[in-house]
């Protein structure tokens, strides 16, 4: 059975980071091993947030890892909190030597960064994400890493330009999503520096966006390749479940607002399996 860790915080309501990585990686049929950031009683988009730092418990918990003599199919991090926790990323990395990867440069979305990060916050980042195989930010992360301005609506050359620029800083793939190409149509888009090769895949459009969607892309998307799938089956697996997501989400009246209805799409995600 694969084994794969995932480095985030637990937000406790807000249906993103580890709620939402760990039912995603378990139902995929993957070990899912949390190493958990920090502690909020939801995500930054509530107000008045507790927050519990648990930067202190890193370091041993991966240390121990290593003297059980652990192994693990891949690495997945998303939402980390300061440049400390970046750091012990980049060090998890160095300790485990796993055939897989995968940054997802969370901090940002709709042109604006997330509450409490900074422009050295995303310098620090794309220092991590250089040091990853694949990383998956949104637009408004792709333009931060790489300190241009926000591309709202870019065309399909933008995109190209943009992601030889994201795997010129180190990666060896740089995905993007949230990429529109025509109406009614929305997807991801990759290009690999190793093979020197572009992928696209474009879904139908749910009419209105959801927080936490980029969390569970990349929870799909990490967990399929760690399954074996090929990246374009992977990039497909994961758009397709977002957009169900979404779908059900929507069907329900009084849905929540902060989140998606994920786990009522898991039942089709095995269909894609
Ligand atoms: O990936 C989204 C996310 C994860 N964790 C926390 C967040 C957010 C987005 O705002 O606040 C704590």
């Amino acid at each position: 059975m694969n084994r794969l860790i995932t480095m985030q915080d637990i937000s406790c309501i807000g249906k993103c980071s580890l709620t939402v990585a760990l039912p995603v990686l378990s139902a995929m049929g993957i070990e899912a091993v949390p190493l958990p950031t920090a502690v909020l009683s939801a995500h930054t988009m509530f107000k008045g947030v507790t927050f519990h730092d648990l930067t202190d418990e890193i370091e041993p918990i991966i240390q121990h890892w290593k003297k059980e003599g652990l192994s693990f199919a891949g690495i997945y991090t998303g939402y980390l909190g300061s440049f400390k926790q970046l750091q012990l990323a980049e060090k998890l990395f160095n300790l485990f030597d796993v055939p897989l990867r995968v940054v997802d440069p969370c901090m940002a979305d709709h042109g604006k960064l997330y509450t409490g990060f900074t422009m050295e916050y995303a310098k620090a980042m794309k220092q991590l994400c250089a040091k990853a195989d694949v990383i998956c930010p949104n637009m408004s992360e792709a333009c931060l890493l790489l300190g241009i301005p926000y591309c709202e609506n870019p065309d399909e050359d933008n995109v190209r330009t943009i992601l030889k620029q994201l795997t010129e800083t180190g990666c060896k793939t740089a995905v993007i999503t949230g990429i529109s190409l025509s109406g009614g149509k929305t997807g991801a888009y990759a290009y690999n520096r190793i093979e020197n090769t572009y992928s696209c895949y474009q879904t139908d459009m749910e009419p209105q966006s959801f927080h936490g969607t980029g969390d569970i892309w990349a929870s799909v998307f990490a967990g399929s390749l760690v399954n074996g799938k090929t990246f374009e089956e992977a990039m497909k697996t994961a758009c397709e479940f977002v957009r169900e997501a979404i779908h059900l989400t929507l069907e329900e009246e009084n849905h929540n607002t902060y989140g998606t209805n994920f786990e009522q799409a898991l039942p089709y995600l095995m269909t894609l399996m």
